[in-house]
């Protein structure tokens, strides 16, 4: 029997199971089952060479955004209107092969737009170019779930859970379990929070049907059997998601009064071009990019060019900020002087701990090797290396 079927069984087993007290462990047992073998299906095919064709795009701009949903929702249509790619021209036999890129110049950022057919289509069955979907939506920082406005809100539930069936999980964050595999010693179980959906004897049981006889687990929050099954599995990757429903000018408008009330989500029209604007600005805000300007010694910041740091990847301190414009900042760093609204007083001295905002302006201030081991010497009998240090602080300020 092949997998797919043996998930099929699973699931019909599990909804003949009445759910009560009784039945909770045997549940628990199931839905481990299946997410073990889903995890096997996204697996590559044992002898496949190297991939296959080339799917990956190369990642492009400061942040990569995927567009997903059913066919003629609207989105290369959207795609088009966003970037001026033509995804439909350009595609046209491909399109349940290929993923179309285009660039969004948006706040002097550029933010990849991925037009990714055929997400539907059996990607979580593993079927087709299905794995290579999902891997470039996996690699996203934010999806766009387009949907018809016009059309059955039960679109939205399907491809969520299709999503949700190869391990992506949309406007969620990680659950807080610790959760270490160890060599020997058993299962030692703790919590910090009581625990109303799981308790230690179904855990046991899903890590016996993981064969994993000896870990550490500790439940930081109540949390549920799916959320100690995503920590095992370790591979899940959690994603915003904007809903956007596009045609509202083919519904009437208590129809999109509805709909934009929904969480997460967003009403827009590409034939009308019905708040493109909006869109952009909250994909842009969704991102969490952060855009840092850096400010020569004596001279003006370069407004042209920011450096973009983003708080979801790699974070947004003086720190990465340094590893971006040249790996070796970090050591020469003095200190940071920082403009903006993350600076309490313009400029503040600054460590690399320090945490940037948005269009904050940053000058790095250079240790002077040379210099030092001149103050060197009379350190230890003079303050006049502090009061060096201290007038170089202050000098800028005057620029
Ligand atoms: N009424 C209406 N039709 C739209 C809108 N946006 C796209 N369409 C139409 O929907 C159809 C499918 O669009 P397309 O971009 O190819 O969808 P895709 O399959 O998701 O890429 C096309 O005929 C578009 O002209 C819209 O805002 N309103
Ligand atoms: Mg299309």
């Amino acid at each position: 029997m092949g997998i797919i079927e043996r998930i099929k069984e699973i699931e019909a087993e599990m909804a003949r199971t009445q759910k009560n007290k009784a039945t909770e462990y045997h549940l628990g047992q199931l839905k481990a089952k299946i997410a073990k073998l889903r995890t096997q299906l996204l697996e590559p095919p044992k002898g496949a060479s190297g991939g296959g064709e080339g799917f990956e795009v190369t990642k492009y701009g400061h942040g990569r955004v995927a567009l997903i949903g059913f066919p003629s929702v609207g989105k290369s249509t959207l795609l088009t209107m966003l970037t001026g790619t033509h995804s439909e021209a350009a595609s046209y036999e491909f399109t349940t092969l290929t993923c179309i890129p285009g660039v969004i110049h948006y706040n002097d950022t550029k933010i990849q737009l991925l037009d990714l057919p055929g997400i539907i289509e059996g990607a979580s069955e593993g079927k087709g170019r299905g794995r290579q979907v999902i891997a470039v939506a996996k690699s996203s920082d934010l999806v766009l779930m387009v949907l018809d406005a016009s059309k059955s809100e039960g679109h939205r539930q399907i491809l969520t859970k299709e999503l949700e069936a190869v391990g992506l999980r949309l406007n969620k964050k990680p659950p807080q379990i610790y959760f270490k595999k160890k060599k020997t010693g058993g299962i030692s179980f703790n919590t910090t929070a009581p625990l109303t959906h799981i308790d230690e004897k179904l855990c046991y049981q899903i890590l016996h049907e993981y064969k994993i006889h000896n870990a550490e687990v500790l439940f930081r929050e109540n949390a549920t059997v799916d959320d100690f099954i995503d920590v095992i599995e370790g591979n899940r990757k959690y994603i915003k998601c904007v809903y956007v429903y596009n045609k509202i000018d083919v519904v009437g408008i208590d129809d999109v009064d509805r709909l934009a009330r929904q969480p997460n989500s967003i009403v827009i029209s590409c034939n009308l071009k019905l708040n493109l604007d909006r869109l952009l600005a909250r994909m842009w805000d969704e991102m969490g990019l952060v855009r840092v300007y850096s400010k020569p010694q004596g001279q003006q910041p370069d407004f042209d060019e920011p450096f973009v740091l983003s708080s979801d990847r790699g974070g947004c301190t003086v720190e990465d900020f340094c590893n971006h414009v040249h790996r070796t900042l970090v050591k020469d760093m003095k200190y940071a002087l920082v403009w903006g609204t993350s600076a309490r007083h313009n400029p503040q001295n600054c460590g690399l701990s320090q945490h940037l905002e948005d269009e904050d302006v940053v000058q790095i201030v250079k240790k002077k090797e040379r210099d030092e081991g001149g103050r060197g010497r009379f350190k230890s009998h003079s303050n006049a290396p502090a009061r060096i240090a201290d007038r170089e602080k202050k000098a800028p300020l005057k620029q």
